[in-house]
């Protein structure tokens, strides 16, 4: 069953296809590093966009970080997730992991992913396997390596700014004081820019092109296979940055000549794009990543750019480091992901259990707040006030089950595995003596609205 779209999205729908209509059969113009004005551009219209090439990282926490991306995948941690866009159900190409803070998740595409804890002070996960172990300490490293990293580049960029502030002759007298002046860090920045590089999840992605057909060409500049579409991050703390790491499995030997006859980007190679959203004029970028480089996206590039994946021809995993923000709405979220998480961990048997006994003492709650509706001798304008708060928590309620139960049944959930088959919970059959209130609310939701009409004043 579909959800019907939202304003927003429509709107944002209708015009993504105006602006493709606009272009017609043409491509946008994008650069690549063969391009002489690439570096120009990049330095003009993308400066918080920054790459740190993989010379620069230590060669033990390369070897490292590239053997724990191995082992999580020999004991099948990740999964293609099976997510909702505009009211369709589709299995992404990429397969991923959550990894980060206990107690932390964070939601894309409708999907709340859970992390495997990374063992931080007092952390107490126990894992399945000493090798998961290993690799969630070594993810944990490289999430502070690539902080200070953050911290740094933050810092050169605040300088940079405030270079071009000073360049810039500024005709006011000493009655206007130059504060703020459309810099991003002006003032207690420190404080700042440590919280917008304070990573408490990774999303860690993997994809073998050569076992991924299908995927879709990239539409405005024609750079070729997509492994991501583009899209902003999202749920994530205001301006704060994304830092990635890259690990495409080429071996050295392998490695293309860019040979200067052929336009745009080499399809044997990954490479991330970055365009201006709704910019049409600005060339767009498609950067190069080879084995260990590392880009990050600073202050409020992903709000004001989109970005996207562009396949290449090795398997390749990647490391996402984020600011995820606390958010709710975790129950079914948890349970639509099948039994995955055990494969790791149980870290999230006992929070869960907690909840869903705090929520079995909400239906009761519910149940007796309904009672109290439904009794005679309450006075008419008390009851009207009843009504109203209540009769909108339980349509939410009621939409949001039906919505859940739909994805849990959709034809492409049916089509996964055994234990990654989402689950539909809490659920339970009509007249369960151990639950007060159906799980199907349509018929109270319309005893609601007949009992409002009663008391209308
Ligand atoms: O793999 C990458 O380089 C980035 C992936 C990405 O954009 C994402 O997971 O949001
Ligand atoms: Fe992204």
């Amino acid at each position: 069953m579909k959800r019907t779209p939202t304003a927003e999205e429509r709107e944002r729908e209708a015009k993504k296809l105006r602006l493709l209509e606009e272009l017609e059969d043409t491509w946008l113009p994008y650069l690549t590093p063969k391009d002489d004005e690439f570096y120009q551009q990049w330095q003009l219209k993308y400066p918080k966009l920054i790459l740190r090439e993989a010379a620069s990282v230590p060669e033990l926490l390369h070897k490292e970080v590239q053997q724990a991306f191995l082992t999580l995948h020999k004991h099948g941690c990740l999964f293609r997730d099976l997510v909702r866009i505009q009211g369709k159900d589709l299995l992404t190409p990429v397969s991923r992991i959550l990894i980060g803070n206990p107690g932390c998740t964070y939601k894309y595409l409708n999907t709340r992913l859970f992390t495997v804890p990374w063992p931080v002070k007092g952390s107490d996960a126990k894992y399945n396997e000493a090798e998961i172990a290993a690799a969630c300490q070594t993810f944990l490293k490289l999430n502070s390596y690539l902080q200070v990293e953050t911290i740094q580049a933050l810092e050169e960029l605040a300088a940079k700014e405030k270079a071009n502030i000073d360049a810039v002759p500024v005709c006011i007298g000493p009655d206007f004081p130059r504060v703020g002046m459309g810099s991003s860090f002006d003032g207690h920045d420190e404080i700042d820019m440590k919280n917008r590089a304070a990573y408490n999840v990774t999303l860690l992605n993997f994809m073998d092109p050569q076992k991924m057909p299908y995927l879709k060409e990239e539409p405005y500049f024609g750079m070729g296979k997509m492994a991501v579409s583009w899209h902003h991050d999202e749920n994530l703390v205001d301006r704060s940055a994304v830092a990635v790491y890259s690990y495409s499995c080429e071996g050295p030997e392998e490695e293309s000549e860019d040979d200067p006859q052929l336009e745009g980007r080499d399809p044997d190679i990954w490479h991330v794009g970055f365009k201006i959203s709704w910019d049409i004029e600005t060339p767009g970028l498609a950067i190069p990543l080879h084995q260990g480089d590392c880009y990050f996206m600073l202050d409020d590039l992903n709000a004001t750019h989109q970005h996207c994946v562009l396949a290449g021809l090795p398997p390749r995993f990647s490391s996402t480091h984020r600011v995820a923000e606390v958010e709710f709405e975790w129950l079914r979220q948890f349970w639509f992901q099948g039994s995955r998480y055990k494969k790791c961990t149980d870290w999230w048997c006992q929070p869960m259990s907690q909840l869903e006994e705090m929520w079995r003492k909400m239906e009761w709650l519910t149940s007796a707040v309904l009672r109290e509706v439904r009794r005679e001798g309450v006075p008419m304008e008390q009851k009207n006030e009843m009504l109203t708060s209540i009769l909108a928590s339980i349509t939410t309620r009621q939409n949001l089950r039906r919505e859940w139960h739909a994805r849990c049944q959709s034809r492409i959930a049916r089509t996964l595995p055994a234990d990654q088959k989402p689950e539909c919970r809490p659920y339970w059959e009509k007249g369960d003596p151990s639950m007060p209130l159906p799980f199907d609310l349509t018929e109270i939701v319309s005893e609601l609205r007949g009992l409002l009409l009663e008391t209308r004043p």
